[in-house]
């Protein structure tokens, strides 16, 4: 069903109905794109705020991207009829909208490219998609073949629905001047304002054809008729009949009538995108639309793509793990840290922690994203809900209710940062009179403040959890994992003081974690692992006495991290995350999840039983357990839950999640004892700071090649399964290669001189270092 080529850089699907939902997707510095195995296409581009160029059938709410997305025969797509002239017979690739049953389908996943190879009726239709670097438009190529040992007639028909575009005005036409079918519409608004700050959407969406082709229609109504999408009416007639959209939902439809002889094939080439104009129309075509411009398209964007490739490669025996690190994870990290998850107002803990992922890709946007993040702080020390990227943004969403987290993120974020790159330079930095070092002080301090009397930290309306709205919304509730994670965090930012010599400051810190950490335990332990809060009205939850929503994973991770946890209760946690929150399809957010509104606990127990953060397997929480896992030294444990993030390899797991392995979704349902049927299926959701965490903790944990302020710790933590395993990574501007074996006997060497503590010291960049690993 799954087939891996080019050493793992392309990931195949040979049926279209096995994991129907299965996708893949690209981006650029300007759109993304999310396109199924079956053909259904979701893209996005800024203008600065997300918008779209094509459309749902009706009017589509504005919203953030969502998981477990339903398709549907009208949903936006790029598909391709073929219909044999002779006969009347029609199929179209790769498999929507006529389902016809394919001889041969195969869908490819590559880092910089998808496609589709479909064979039907003798003939088969190969479609690939493309990005450039910098503008907003899709680079298609269709190639049609003729296998059937015979000359065949037949008709090629594009069809790409532009959807629903305004309720003002929409119209499309064939413009033979451009090449292609345009279609025109006005942004839907009523204020006069609006008007003015309109003026520059992208409100024209374009079929280009490099080729010109024999018919065209561009009413959508006129193009499906009574057929219905599977069997269009106009694809009855010889030839489409030319028609326009006047105030009529558009669509691009263009048909080739060709004569193809045995073993004869012919390419086409389009382009399909939005424009503000014909005359940025006829640059995009003067630019891209021809073998050349697709070539040199092809050839950026390619560079672009592995510009990301990150700095660790793998061989273990588990290759298919290497491929997804070698190939996947970091191309979702750098997708996260290079676009921001293509938002203007993204959450502040998420924009800290993509950029914490970026310092393993390009450190430099690291610490620039870490800048300008501080150049946002209040005076008070807190931070505020989203960072606004681009002049005139504003906070949307759920950047419009308060959090309390988000100064958190900093030490977090600074501390990967400072380890990969040893720049402590930066914490002289000034921003806006506050150096680095004194903003970090600053929003420790203000963690440390936001306490109640019992020494917790307020949630007010939500913490790392958004939709846990209404634990605090009365000014009272207090967060469990907060307390612990600010904890964590101050203890970070004490050591990162030590490195740096600011003693003092390292000393407070450290008895201001100490002191969060107390109250955690004073307040907090329930005898076998820490409560996720107290809400308003003094309810602890999270504990042994709720039937739902007893055990909580981030408190007991995070509780490990900042030392709340002595050994004694880390045995306990441990046990009880075992024996609670362990799927088959990783480690559970929490358990049991909620039935029924608890309305001193909030939304995020409205959300269905084992989606999203109502105890679905949330891979974001998976992977700071992960990480904390790496951090004590468990690395079974570690290396389970981490693996199990991955589909696959096998056929039934890739069924169940209904995923390629090529990135790491928000999460994967859980409720698995009250919901087996759907437990483990993948939310398809590729935005989520799980990326950055899970390859940190590969590079950090599992390999064991972490940076100090000294240079390079090298300690790696295989499973216990594992004899040889080897790894490349880049750092600081060096180049190590280790080799990994279990002897019975630990021992490091460095370019074969022993290395006692394991610690690589003035490192020079450019230069080349072999590590052997002797593992007990
Ligand atoms: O958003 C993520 C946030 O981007 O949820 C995480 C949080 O830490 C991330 O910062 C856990 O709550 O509002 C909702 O209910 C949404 O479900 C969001 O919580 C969630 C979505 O996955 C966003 O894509």
């Amino acid at each position: 069903m799954i087939e891996h080529h080019d050493n793992g850089a392309r990931c195949e699907l040979t049926s279209p109905t096995a994991l129907p939902l299965a996708g893949g997707f690209l981006w650029n510095r300007r759109m993304m794109i999310q396109v199924t195995c079956r053909g259904y296409a979701t893209a996005q581009f800024m203008q600065p705020e997300p918008a779209k160029y094509a459309h749902a059938p009706n009017l589509e709410a504005k919203t953030f991207m969502q998981p477990e997305q339903a398709y549907y025969a009208h949903h936006p797509g790029r598909f391709v009829y073929v219909k044999d002239e002779d006969t009347g017979a029609l199929f179209s690739a790769p498999y929507e909208p006529v389902r016809a049953p394919l001889e041969h389908f195969r869908f490819t996943v590559e880092r910089d490219a998808l496609g589709w190879t479909v064979e039907h009726l003798g003939l088969r239709v190969q479609m690939r998609l493309s990005l450039p670097t910098d503008d907003v438009v899709e680079l298609w190529t269709v190639q049609v073949s003729n296998l059937s040992g015979r000359p065949r007639r037949i008709s090629v028909v594009p069809y790409f629905p532009f959807g629903y575009m305004s309720w003002m005005n929409q119209s499309a036409e064939w413009r033979a001047d451009l090449g292609g079918i345009v279609a025109s519409s006005v942004t839907p608004y009523q204020k006069v304002a609006d008007y003015f700050k309109n003026q520059h959407l992208k409100d024209k969406t374009f079929l280009l054809c490099e080729r010109p082709p024999d018919a065209w229609e561009a009413g959508q109504a006129a193009f499906e008729g009574e057929g219905g999408l599977h069997a269009p009416s106009a694809l009855q007639s010889d030839q489409l009949a030319g028609g326009d959209a006047r105030y009529e939902t558009p669509a691009a439809c263009v048909q080739y009538r060709l004569a193809l002889a045995d073993g004869e094939s012919q390419t086409y080439r389009f382009l399909f995108g939005p424009a503000l104009d014909d005359a940025e129309i006829a640059q995009r075509r003067e630019r891209y639309l021809s073998e050349a411009g697709f070539a040199k398209a092809r050839a950026d964007y390619t560079a672009y793509v592995n510009s990301g490739r990150g700095c660790l490669r793998i061989s273990s025996p588990d290759p298919d793990f290497d491929r997804f690190v070698n190939h996947w994870l970091p191309r979702q990290v750098f997708y996260h840290g290079d676009v921001n998850r293509l938002s203007t107002d993204p959450q502040t803990r998420n924009y800290l922690q993509d950029n914490l992922g970026m310092a393993f890709i390009r450190p430099a946007a690291t610490r620039s994203a870490l800048l300008h993040a501080l150049s946002q702080q209040a005076d008070s020390g807190a931070m505020p809900d989203g960072i606004l990227l681009v002049e005139g943004a504003e906070l949307k969403y759920i950047n419009q209710v308060p959090h309390t987290d988000h100064c958190v993120w900093l030490p977090l974020c600074l501390q990967a940062y400072l380890a990969e790159t040893g720049d402590f330079g930066l914490l002289d930095e000034a921003v806006n009179g506050r150096t680095v070092a004194e903003r970090l002080d600053a929003a420790m301090a203000w963690l440390h403040q936001d306490r109640d009397a019992r020494g917790l930290s307020y949630i007010a309306q939500g913490d790392w959890c958004d939709p846990m709205n209404m634990v605090g919304y009365q000014g009272r509730g207090v967060s469990g994992w907060l307390t612990v994670a600010a904890a964590y965090a101050m203890k970070l930012w004490a050591s990162l003081c030590t490195d740096a010599g600011r003693i003092d400051a390292a000393a407070r810190w450290l008895r201001a974690s100490d002191e969060l950490n107390l109250a955690a335990n004073q307040h907090l332990w329930d005898g076998d692992w820490f409560a996720r809060g107290i809400t308003d009205a003094g309810v602890v939850f999270g504990v042994k006495a709720d039937t739902e929503g007893c055990l909580y994973l981030n408190p007991q991770t995070w509780a490990m991290l900042s030392g709340a946890a002595s050994a004694v209760q880390r045995e306990r946690l441990l046990a009880a995350i075992d024996a609670q929150l362990e799927t088959p399809h990783g480690v559970a957010m929490f358990n049991p999840p909620y039935s029924r509104m608890r309305d001193d606990v909030g939304r995020v127990t409205q959300k269905h039983p084992g989606s999203a953060e109502n105890g679905a397997v949330y891979n974001h929480a998976a992977a700071f357990y992960v990480h904390a896992l790496y951090e004590i030294g468990d690395a079974d444990r570690a290396f389970s839950a981490l693996r199990r993030m991955i589909p696959g390899p096998d056929d039934a797991d890739l069924r169940q999640r209904g995923q390629l392995p090529v990135f790491i979704p928000n999460y994967y349902r859980g409720a698995h004892q009250q919901f087996p049927r759907t437990a483990g299926r993948s939310s398809q959701l590729f935005n989520t700071g799980t990326a950055a965490w899970a390859y940190r903790s590969i590079i950090e944990g599992l390999c064991g090649l972490k940076g100090c302020a000294e240079g390079l710790r090298v300690q790696p933590q295989l499973p216990s399964g594992w004899r040889d395993f080897s790894a490349e990574r880049e750092f600081r501007g060096a180049r190590f290669v280790m080799r990994v074996k279990r002897t019975g006997q630990a021992r490091v060497t460095l370019d074969d001189r022993p290395l006692p503590d394991g610690l690589v010291r003035d490192i020079e960049p450019g230069r080349h270092y072999r590590l052997d690993v002797e593992l007990a």
